[in-house]
């Protein structure tokens, strides 16, 4: 078991999910810290039937602790996080400050495991939009290395945090009363549009977003050959992205095989039934802790191609069920051989 878990960011829409799953699923540990930032600091919370005190968030609040798990803006994530290291936790990071350095390692527990294990100090978990296609696409990269991604995404408010929840609902409001409505997750109203930018401009007319999707992927699959080109669009649902991804392969694999190759792949789940229109949705994946695909098809513009349709929980896999399987990967890993101390 571990001695004390720190859990930073506990009052984030994330944050309230990690707690959820760490009583759902028994999680091995001792004792607990719950952190926050001063405004929250003092407040109280419910965890495993009892009341616990949130502290403030400082550099010295790490003593005892043997694992951290974040869920902060990146400017937290880059100051505190090296103090946690340096009290000696390991730290699951969800912020998106870490994730590139060649000293962090990036894990989704399905895809890469044994980064996790070899890691020393902070094991960053991927972006959201990210994770969910790479679960994917290493089901099929297993069977034929993936040699090029076209993917679209359709990413849902809760993404842009509690505030672009409260955007889509009281913006949709004001639209069908005809007021005005001053957003503000968004540069552009969300209700009843769509918003082809997420994230800031960065090089060659892309998001940063979308880069996170093209450097994470490399780094995730060990492989820097992979071509990637992404387009990342906010769109009016309230949670779970959605993702049009198209394949190439360096040898094809059929529909049929994929369908075999994703259900037999672990935390996939096969929706696949056009004739009676059965494939994920954002309402039918909500709430769920695995990567959902369907409409899986032959690329009928390329013989190595191969498309199909993603959608998982961006707040569950996406984040908070990705760090804490990460943490139960280090637990099982840790713990297996000493019998549970
Ligand atoms: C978004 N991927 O959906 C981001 C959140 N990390 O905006």
């Amino acid at each position: 078991m571990f001695e004390k878990v720190a859990l930073i960011g506990v009052t984030g829409a994330v944050g309230r999910i990690m707690l959820r799953l760490l009583e759902e699923r028994e999680f091995p540990a001792k004792s607990y810290k719950f952190l926050a930032s001063a405004r929250s600091a003092g407040k109280t919370l419910t965890f495993n039937g009892g009341q616990h005190m949130i502290e403030e968030l400082t550099h010295d609040c790490f003593d005892g602790c043997d694992l951290v798990i974040a869920s902060t803006p990146d400017d937290i994530a880059a100051e505190y996080l090296p103090s946690a290291v340096k009290a000696g936790a390991t730290v699951i990071d969800e912020s998106g400050y870490w994730r590139m350095n060649p000293d962090v390692a990036l894990v989704i527990p399905e895809v890469n495991p044994q980064a996790a294990l070899d890691a020393t100090g902070i094991i960053a978990s991927p972006n959201c939009s990210t994770t969910q296609m790479v679960v994917a696409l290493k089901a099929l990269h297993d069977a034929s290395p993936i040699r090029r991604v076209i993917v679209s995404t359709y990413q849902a408010v809760s993404g842009a945090g509690t505030q672009g929840s409260v955007d889509l609902v009281a913006g949709s409001k004001a639209h069908l009363d005809g007021d005005d409505y001053a957003y503000q997750a968004f540069a552009h109203p969300i209700a009843f549009n769509a918003i082809p930018q997420i994230g800031s401009e960065k090089s060659d007319g892309y998001t940063s977003e979308e880069l996170k999707m093209v450097y994470e992927t490399r780094k995730i699959l060990g492989d820097e050959s992979i071509q990637i080109n992404p387009t990342c669009v906010r769109i009016p649902v309230a949670n779970c992205h959605s993702e049009s991804i198209t394949v190439e392969t360096e040898q094809p694999i059929s529909p049929t095989q994929a369908r075999e190759l994703f259900a037999n792949f672990p935390g996939i789940v096969v929706n696949d039934d056009l004739a009676s229109g059965h494939y994920p949705l954002p309402s039918n994946c909500t709430d769920q802790d695995e990567v959902f695909v369907g409409r899986i098809r032959r690329d009928i513009s390329h013989d190595n191609g191969l498309s199909f349709w993603c959608v998982s929980d961006n707040l569950r896999k996406g984040a908070a069920t990705n760090a804490i399987q990460i943490a139960e990967l280090l637990a099982a890993h840790r713990f297996s051989k000493a019998g549970s101390k």
